[in-house]
């Protein structure tokens, strides 16, 4: 008899994750297919792909990928008919692909406004469009978006890429709304402050070797104290791609290490001396692109 634990697998099921040759994305991967997905994924040029099939290969994951930007639409329709043909139906997509320019909002031009927008919100739009008909068809799918602290709060500097966020939150309430009817469910995951490729730059040392005040901020404003690991995020996009999700959608689930239910404290007052080993484990997840 089929036990719990078997609403937590996806046998047979098609996974795409854009954006997955490394960070997040490849995290989201490797858990999909340690649970039975065949892995789909898309990055904007070819050394990108070869990247991530080197990646897969290297941890023994049969992967598909090829050259797409999610933000032309006549290459993410060619995308899913290529795979529909070569792999099957997509049962599961997550927007996982993004940018971020952090530039006061004085200084950004509309094109980069526009760029981040374009990857960030309408990125996800067009691949959800792609995947809805087949979907639909299939009579069942997931939709997982990659939303952010920035869905709920703001900074300086990242402007464009909160308002995409917060957008994307909504898109993701309206998918729900739209499409639920067809047993498809739309989530979003809303990670905290994650060691990545795209987070780097917050954690690199000043000239004189002490750490980066964003770096002290971000674990003032942390209870855990640390930031995320890629794979603190792997069990929770596992949950919202299976059986085990059905019944939830239009939610963002955020991760953060309670960040959003804490006021923080004094930068000041952390223990460095208890970040040494934590700071190790976060360097070896951060991939050099
Ligand atoms: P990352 O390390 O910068 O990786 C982003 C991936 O998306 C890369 O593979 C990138 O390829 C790809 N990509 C960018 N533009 C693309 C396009 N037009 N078409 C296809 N692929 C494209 O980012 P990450 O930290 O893993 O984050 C992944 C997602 O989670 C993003 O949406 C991010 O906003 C979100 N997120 C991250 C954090 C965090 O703390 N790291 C927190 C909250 C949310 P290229 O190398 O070619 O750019
Ligand atoms: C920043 C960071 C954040 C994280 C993430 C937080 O510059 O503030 O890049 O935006 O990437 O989105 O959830």
């Amino acid at each position: 008899m089929a036990g719990i634990i078997d609403k937590f697998r996806l046998d047979g099921k098609v996974a795409w994750i854009t954006g997955a040759s490394y960070g997040l994305g490849l995290a989201y991967a490797q858990a999909m297919a340690d649970v039975g997905a065949k892995i789909v994924f898309n990055d904007i040029n070819q050394e990108l792909v070869d990247r991530g099939l080197a990646e897969y290969a290297k941890i023994g994951i049969p992967a598909y990928g090829a050259v797409c930007d999610v933000t032309k639409e006549d290459q993410v329709q060619a995308f899913v008919k290529d795979v529909e043909e070569k792999v099957g139906t997509i049962d599961i997509l997550v927007n996982n692909a993004g940018i971020i320019k952090r530039i006061p909002m004085t200084e950004m031009s509309v094109a980069q406004w526009n760029q981040v927008l374009d990857v960030d919100l309408t990125g996800p739009f067009i691949c959800s469009k792609a995947v809805l008909p087949g979907m639909i068809a299939k009579g069942s799918g997931k939709i997982i978006n990659a939303c952010s602290m920035m869905s709920e709060l703001g900074r300086e500097t990242v402007s464009a890429y909160a308002a995409a966020k917060g957008g994307l939150k909504m898109l993701t309430k309206n998918i729900c709304s739209e499409y639920g009817q067809y047993n498809i469910q739309c989530n979003a995951i809303g990670p905290g402050y994650i060691a990545t490729p795209q987070t780097a730059p917050l954690r690199e040392k000043q000239a004189d070797g002490s750490m980066n005040p964003f770096d002290r901020f971000i674990r003032s404003k942390t209870p855990a104290q640390r930031w995320g690991k890629t794979e603190d995020l792997q069990g929770l996009a596992v949950f919202l791609a299976s059986p085990a999700s059905d019944f939830i959608n239009g939610q963002v689930i955020y991760i953060d290490g309670g960040i959003l239910a804490y006021i923080g404290q004094d930068p000041n007052n952390l223990d460095e001396s208890k970040f040494a080993e934590q700071e190790e484990a976060e360097h070896v997840n951060v991939v050099d692109r």
